[in-house]
């Protein structure tokens, strides 16, 4: 019997665009697993996440990316670097715009830069399901933002819902066509690179993310410290430190009688146990940590630097 022939394409696709544009929710959406975390807050993506499809047709490295965002302390200003570092020198550059609002600063930024990026690029207007209603905005910024620079370029359109998985197929189709001929740059079974430490601490995370608002997320942090191995039925017992910068931070995150860091450990809990298909037990520790984000060691610690 012969074998089936080996994809013969690969190369890298980066996802890069404004904070809360939908990035994440794309990049699960394409590969199908969920790898990296989504909250309706800005800035959810911290580190660049590296996820790996294979199949048929070839294989696509995806860079998952932080939203650029104004950003003036050392942790967002690393964001922003890693997000325009992960432009450059890609097969494909995949800007994701939010059609369902208008286009912000930071879009034109984006455009402004692409205008004179090597890869070939892409806008993906995403959020269709919600009417796709500022798409045309995105296209006359393009249009306006070339001309003012000179630059006969165009880009792809792409319309798309992360959310509902429309459009994804076509762009999928259209992506393994621009990967270039050659051998997979991953073992064929390797879904991501990311550190399970760092993935973990990321999933606890998000579902902080998705109970607070406004200053706290950003204020927040989570190390994973320990993941140990239980004797039996290869659980693990997982322990994490939660910073804040202030101690009035401490109890907002603790919630009143402790309600809210239980419920996010019951939720972790459960989403570290459904990925890793383990029995998982965690236990959660918060500490004060004053300007943390412009700790390098703390950074460094958290792999954001
Ligand atoms: N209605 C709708 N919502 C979406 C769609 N894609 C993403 N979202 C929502 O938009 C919000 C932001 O999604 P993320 O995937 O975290 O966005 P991101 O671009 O990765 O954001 P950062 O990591 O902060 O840069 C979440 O609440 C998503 O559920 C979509 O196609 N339609
Ligand atoms: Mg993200």
């Amino acid at each position: 019997m012969t074998q089936p022939p080996l994809p013969s394409r690969s190369g890298i696709a980066a996802l890069i665009g404004r904070a809360n544009a939908g990035k994440s929710t794309l990049l699960n959406r394409m590969v199908e697993e969920k790898v990296a975390i989504v909250s309706g807050t800005a800035q959810t993506t911290r580190n660049l996440i590296r996820a790996v499809l294979t199949d048929p047709r070839g294989q696509i490295v995806f860079l998952d990316t932080p939203g650029i965002h104004r950003a003036k302390e050392p942790l967002g200003r690393r964001m922003n670097k890693i997000a325009r570092n992960a432009a450059d020198g890609v097969d494909a550059a995949l800007l994701i715009v939010d059609a369902s609002a208008p286009p912000a600063m930071e879009d034109e930024g984006w455009i402004r830069r692409l205008l004179f990026s090597e890869s070939h690029v892409l806008v993906v207007l995403n959020k269709d399901d919600l009417g796709g209603r500022h798409a045309r905005a995105y296209r006359d910024c393009w249009e306006r933002v070339a001309e003012e620079k000179g630059r006969d370029r165009r880009a792809e359109w792409h319309t798309v819902s992360a959310l509902t998985g429309a459009g994804i197929p076509e762009l999928m189709e259209r992506l393994f066509e621009l990967m270039p001929a050659g051998p997979l740059l991953f073992p064929p079974d390797v879904l991501t690179d990311y550190p399970r430490k760092l993935n973990i601490g990321d999933l606890i995370r998000e579902q902080f993310f998705r109970r607070l608002r406004e200053e706290v997320p950003h204020a927040l942090a989570v190390r994973v410290e320990n993941i140990e191995e239980t004797d039996a039925g290869g659980g693990w017992n997982i322990s994490a430190t939660v910073y804040v910068d202030r101690h009035s931070q401490k109890g907002i995150v603790i919630g009143h009688k402790g309600r809210l860091i239980k419920k996010v450990r019951e939720e972790a809990r459960r989403e570290v146990r459904k990925m890793y298909d383990r029995p998982v037990a965690l236990e959660l520790r918060v500490k004060v940590e004053p300007k943390w984000r412009e700790n390098y060691w703390i950074l460094r610690e958290l792999g954001y630097a």
